[in-house]
Parts: structure tokens; C-alpha cells; sequence
């Protein structure tokens, strides 16, 4: 059992009641699984809730189409609690939530500015299973919903540590699953806006060499963390790829564990420099700053100094 279970139960259980239950925007599989979970187990300890979805993703929305969730993409949370799920950035909140009551999060991204529960699980999912069997409670459609949560924000078990696989265990038990079947509930054809934005971006991205790493950056207007995964699957290490007001990155697993730079390394000392708030995790991060475009400049310049700093000696070079 992970140490911060025993004390999100208790913080939550603490908020007043309807309690509005928001993921972060354009709401991932993780995130809306985790949301239900929290739901299930509100239900089960007599607390009303409200799952208020204003902004999905396409596999989260599929997904709750699915398994028959009801949701609301419309409520007023003025003098409310809110439950924030899967962020503690406000830059990430899809609403403004000045207006609240109370505002707690709960989340496993480094790097946000709300109060809350911030846990260090590869996926947020697992964390609400504990939450969930540590009661007991029974409910096959949110441990399904959790472990397609773990499912896909491990990125299929590749991110999972040894307690993720070891909850996952539970998760399908307690569903009546095989991991096949959570594979074919995540499995998810981009739609064609977002392949279309991925072509796009590889007609357009730049090419940079850091001595053995390469390092790609390009923009797009929108898909930009499918584009970057992208460039990390065509054989970039670091991907970089600004939005209209957003950088979004990711690492590859060889160049963290070569080099022992992370994103959270990064982002943390770049946002501080040009002002920027980001989130994230070691391989996958964003940064909201009103200049992306000086924002990449400004982490390829600390991505080198970092490198360096390392005993790395290179020339930069474009192509
Ligand atoms: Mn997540």
C-alpha cells in the first residue's frame, strides 16, 4: 500500500459534500479512470459527487461511452469542493476554479502549484485502486476503468514499477480481466486531425545534433505530446513541440538513464529563468509560456549547459 493512501482518504472524505470531481483538460484515460474510482468510492461512503468532464480526450470520452459513465460537461462550482484529479497545475485546469470553496488535488505530476496529494506512481489509476481495496469495495466497472488507467499511462506497463504490476495484479482479479482485454479497451486509432497534425509536423520539424544525442523540435497546432512521442519513436532522445502557447516534451528512457538528465531537471530550471510554470514527469513534461518558440531556445541552451556539464563535449549543429 502506497504511504499517502491512508491520507488521501482522509483529506477527502474531510470535503464538503456535492463534491465535484474535475480532471485536468483534454482529460486522459488516467485521468477520467481515476475520477470514477473516486466516485465509487465517495458512493460507497455515502458522500455525493459530481463528475464534471469539461474537456476530454478522444480515447477517455470512448472509453466512458463504453462502460456507460454519466458525466456533466456543464456545472457552476462557485462555493463548492473541488476535487481536482490528475493535476496540480492551475494551468492545466480546464475551468476557472476562483470561485470554489475548496480546491484539492490529487495527482502524481511533479511540479503544480495545488494543495493537495501528490503521489509518485507511474499512473494516478493505481494510486485510487489502493484507495479502493483498502475498503473493500467492490466494483468491477471502476477497477476496469482503473486498470485501462494503468494501461495507458505507463505507456502499456513499459513506465510500470514493480508495485504497478503488482496492483494491476489485483485490478484485473477483481474486474475479471486479462490484460489483453485492457489492451483492446485503450487500443485507439488516432483520429485523422491528429495524424494529420503528427505528417505535418514531420514535414516541418528541425533536426539537432548535441555530439552522440538528437534532439527535434518542430510546432504544431495541436496534438502536440502524439507529435513529440512521435520524434521519440523515429529516434529523437529529447522531443520538443510548441503549441500556440505550450511547449510539450518527451525523453527517451536511453538518453535519462545515459545522461541522468530528466524533463523535471529541465523544466524546473528553464521555467524558473524565463518564467514559465510547467508539469510533468521525468520523460513526459509541459510548460505554458506565452512564447513558446523562445521557450525551445531557451531549453536547448540548458539542455546544453547541462550536457556539458556532464563532461559531454560537442558543437551544436542543425539540419
Ligand atoms: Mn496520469
Amino acid at each position: 500500500m502506497h504511504p499517502l493512501v491512508g491520507e488521501l482518504r482522509q483529506r477527502i472524505l474531510s470535503l464538503r459534500p456535492p463534491i465535484f470531481i474535475v480532471p485536468h483538460v483534454n482529460a486522459d484515460v488516467d485521468a477520467v479512470a481515476s475520477a470514477v474510482g473516486l466516485q465509487s468510492f465517495l458512493d460507497r461512503h455515502g458522500v455525493e459527487s459530481v463528475l464534471f468532464f469539461p474537456s476530454l480526450s478522444a480515447p477517455a470520452a470512448k472509453l466512458l461511452r463504453d462502460f456507460a459513465v454519466d458525466y456533466t460537461t456543464n456545472a457552476d462550482v462557485s462555493d463548492k469542493d473541488v476535487l481536482v484529479v490528475d493535476t496540480s497545475s492551475s494551468s492545466m485546469l480546464p475551468m476557472d476554479l476562483s470561485a470554489a470553496r475548496r480546491v484539492f488535488a490529487v495527482d502524481h505530476h511533479r511540479g503544480g502549484d495545488l494543495n493537495g496529494c501528490i503521489f509518485d506512481t507511474p499512473s494516478l489509476s493505481e494510486a485510487v485502486a489502493e484507495l479502493l481495496m483498502m475498503d473493500g469495495i467492490r466494483d468491477r466497472r471502476a477497477y476496469a476503468l482503473l486498470a485501462a488507467g494503468v494501461y495507458a499511462d505507463t505507456a502499456g506497463l513499459v513506465a510500470a514499477q514493480p508495485s504497478t504490476l503488482v496492483t494491476l495484479g489485483r485490478l484485473l482479479e477483481l474486474a475479471g480481466m486479462g490484460v489483453g482485454d485492457v489492451a483492446r479497451l485503450v487500443s485507439h486509432r488516432p483520429s485523422v486531425s491528429e495524424r494529420i497534425a503528427r505528417l505535418k509536423a514531420l514535414r516541418k520539424m528541425e533536426i539537432h545534433r548535441f555530439g552522440e544525442f538528437i534532439v527535434v523540435t518542430a510546432r504544431s497546432g495541436a496534438y502536440e505530446g502524439s507529435v513529440a512521442w512521435l520524434f521519440v519513436l523515429a529516434g529523437a532522445d529529447v522531443a520538443l513541440v510548441a503549441g500556440e502557447n505550450r511547449v510539450i516534451a518527451r525523453m527517451s528512457d536511453e538518453f535519462m538513464i545515459r545522461t541522468g538528465i530528466d524533463l523535471t531537471d529541465l523544466f524546473s530550471a528553464v521555467s524558473v529563468k524565463i518564467g514559465a510554470s510547467w508539469g510533468g514527469h521525468p520523460g513526459a513534461a509541459g510548460m505554458h509560456v506565452a512564447d513558446p518558440i523562445a521557450a525551445i531556445s531557451a531549453v536547448l541552451s540548458e539542455l546544453e549547459k547541462l550536457l556539458q556539464g556532464k563532461g559531454y563535449r560537442f558543437v551544436r549543429k542543425s539540419y
